[in-house]
């Protein structure tokens, strides 16, 4: 750099019995740049007498006669736009005719590009709607456009990023306003600011009716405690082709001991389920559910329970039909002093009860039957050996393939892509969402509806204000690890067959931002991560300490406390890392647990 000459010699031999002299100048009055090579011959320093002997063979066999000087130029500092810059070289070989390249021309670009989102509608009909923009650059001309989106006046973000394309349809929701501007950035990256206000605002239109109706099918149903389940049915009347959902919500959800007898049916005590929400797809014209019975030996005559349809979404109402009353009639007339969860069959079948949501299958329960009839003499009861007794079959719940496929999911769903704790009522109603699947595939389509309806959640949206797109994927995915305070690895473990597929994290960001996976799918393969799974399954067993067997929230302390024995263990009590069984053990000969079912 600053040299305005350079000479030197290269030695070819051995080779080549050459030496090439190099002489390059700049004169800088005139701007004319000379390279000079001349080949001599390395014996005389004289110039070879043979015409073929130079360092640059004759071009017989392209490219062997091919060489090539390169430069750089740097333009002076201060020139305007559309300076044109222009050169062209003149190559002389010998004492032959000078051959002149075509001129090559460069032209100074130094102005930013300028681009705006177009005009919208004040008011979008529809939640998706096509968003347009445009620019102009003078000079190289505008090569891609980001464009950023506000919801509801909140801050702006990147929307669709560095594309090269000028329209893209955005999806809102009802009743939210957007505002989006564009920033453009030309072929040689000169960026245009920011504007100061956005360029175009528009609002989509509150969500009219789809006209369909959800009521219960009868207005009482009436079931014997001694019956295993009651099916209640929800129909759909009106416009039936959207999807829509409903929520299931009853009256029993009270926290009296089931001792006392109020004449309300409660949830815990009298029967499991009545919470949940139900989701009609296209086309579908009715939905059931399933309350499951508890057989206590309570003398408490006839008891209702009053269950709700709220919350209808897709634009149905609840119709007059908006409750239905349940009777479960009693089948105890005289007060016993045994409690039916001493039996081996009462407690299997609770488990499936408390965990699984559902009655048990024949097979599965007749294992467990044989399990504890098997266990010692008290059949699993206390001072049974520890292998087979009533605190491993119940583990055996909260380990099963279904329960975490279930129940876990729905526990880490809300700690991990919420950052908090399920309520009781939040984790009972979203877990009947996935119980009863027929087959995999059905149970692969509940697990995908569930999560559509949760990003559908205000709650959701306020946590992922407008992340959820394919340009936003690495602020969606970096959202989801602060939230659940997981960093997702950049190198994963082998994958492990009965295992989701394990992703780094920069793979997930990857997979979001080119389209591969949706935001959703984004969300689903960070629940099903390892490192996330680690994360909160301790927390998961403890929460289930009360959501399964005491049918109820934990207190805070009481749940704390156990989280810190699981993970760390207790040195006065000398209770190891990772040792349930004290933490079960405490909780099904817990009184609160046992009159549940009888004194
Ligand atoms: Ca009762
Ligand atoms: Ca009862
Ligand atoms: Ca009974
Ligand atoms: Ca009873």
């Amino acid at each position: 750099p600053g040299q305005s000459e350079f000479v030197a010699a290269l030695d070819l031999r051995p080779a080549n019995n050459l030496i090439v002299k190099m002489d390059a100048r700049l004169d800088k009055s005139t701007g004319l740049l000379t390279w000079r090579f001349t080949s001599l011959d390395a014996d005389t320093q004289e110039p070879t007498d043979d015409p073929e002997a130079g360092f640059l063979n004759p071009n017989k066999k392209s490219p062997e006669g091919e060489g090539s000087v390169v430069f750089f130029v740097t333009p002076k500092p201060g020139l305007t736009t559309g300076t044109e810059i222009r050169n062209k070289a003149r190559i002389v070989f010998d004492v032959n005719a000078p051959i002149d390249t075509p001129e090559w021309l460069n032209t100074i670009d130094d102005s930013k590009p300028v681009s705006q989102v177009l005009q919208l509608l004040a008011q979008q009909p529809a939640a998706s709607f096509e968003v347009k923009w445009s620019g102009t650059d003078s000079g190289a001309g505008v090569e891609s456009y980001t464009v950023y989106v506000s919801e509801n006046g909140g801050a702006f973000t990147v929307w669709q990023k560095d594309t090269p394309d000028t329209s893209a349809m955005f999806t809102g929701q009802a009743g939210r306003t957007y505002s989006f501007y564009s920033v453009a950035r030309d072929a040689v990256s000169n960026r245009e600011d920011a504007p100061t206000t956005p360029d175009a605002t528009t609002a989509v239109a509150t969500a009219t009716p789809s006209g369909a109706t959800l009521q219960f099918g009868q207005a009482t149903y009436s079931v014997a405690e001694g019956t295993t389940n009651v099916v209640l049915t929800v129909t759909r009347s009106g416009d039936g082709t959207g999807e829509v959902s409903v929520g299931v919500s009853n009256s029993g959800t009270l926290a009296e001991p089931c001792v006392t007898l109020s004449g309300v049916a409660q949830q815990r005590c009298d029967f499991i389920g009545g919470l949940a929400r139900l989701t009609f797809a296209p086309g579908e014209t009715s939905k059931t559910f399933t309350v499951l019975i508890i057989d206590d030996v309570f003398v408490e005559g006839a008891e209702t329970v009053q269950l709700n349809l709220t919350g209808a979404t897709g634009g149905a109402s609840v119709g007059a039909q908006s409750g239905a009353t349940l009777t479960i009639t009693d089948n105890d007339t005289a007060s016993s002093s045994v409690n039916p969860i001493n039996t081996v069959d009462f407690f299997v079948r609770q488990q499936y009860l408390d965990f699984l949501n559902r009655d048990p299958d024949t097979g599965g329960f007749n294992d467990w039957r044989n399990v504890l009839n098997t266990c010692g003499t008290n059949q699993g009861g206390l001072g049974s050996p520890v292998t087979c007794d009533r605190v491993q079959v119940s583990s055996g719940f909260y380990r099963s393939t279904e329960f975490t496929e279930r129940g876990y999911f729905i526990f880490r769903f809300y700690n991990a892509v919420l950052g908090r704790l399920p309520l009781y009522t939040d984790f009972i109603s979203d877990l009947s969402s996935l119980s009863d699947s027929q087959s995999p595939a059905e149970q692969q389509g509940r697990i995908a509806t569930f999560i559509a309806g949760f990003m559908m959640r205000d709650e959701f949206s306020a946590k992922y204000p407008g992340l959820a797109t394919s340009a936003n994927a690495a602020q969606f995915v970096a959202r989801l690890e602060e939230l659940a305070q997981v960093s997702l690895p950049e190198t994963i473990p082998p994958q492990r067959p009965d295992q989701p597929p394990q992703f780094t994290r920069s793979q997930l960001i990857q997979m979001m931002g080119s389209g591969q996976k949706t935001a959703a799918e984004t969300v689903r393969a960070f629940v099903e991560q390892q490192a996330v799974y680690d994360k909160f399954f301790y927390r998961g067993f403890v929460a289930m300490q009360y959501f399964g067997y005491l049918r109820r929230d934990p207190e805070q302390a009481g749940y704390d406390d156990w989280v810190r024995v699981l993970t760390s263990g207790d040195a006065p009590t000398g209770i190891q890392p990772g040792d349930y069984r004290h933490l079960i053990f405490g909780f099904i000969y817990a009184t609160e647990y046992r009159q549940r079912f009888g004194q």
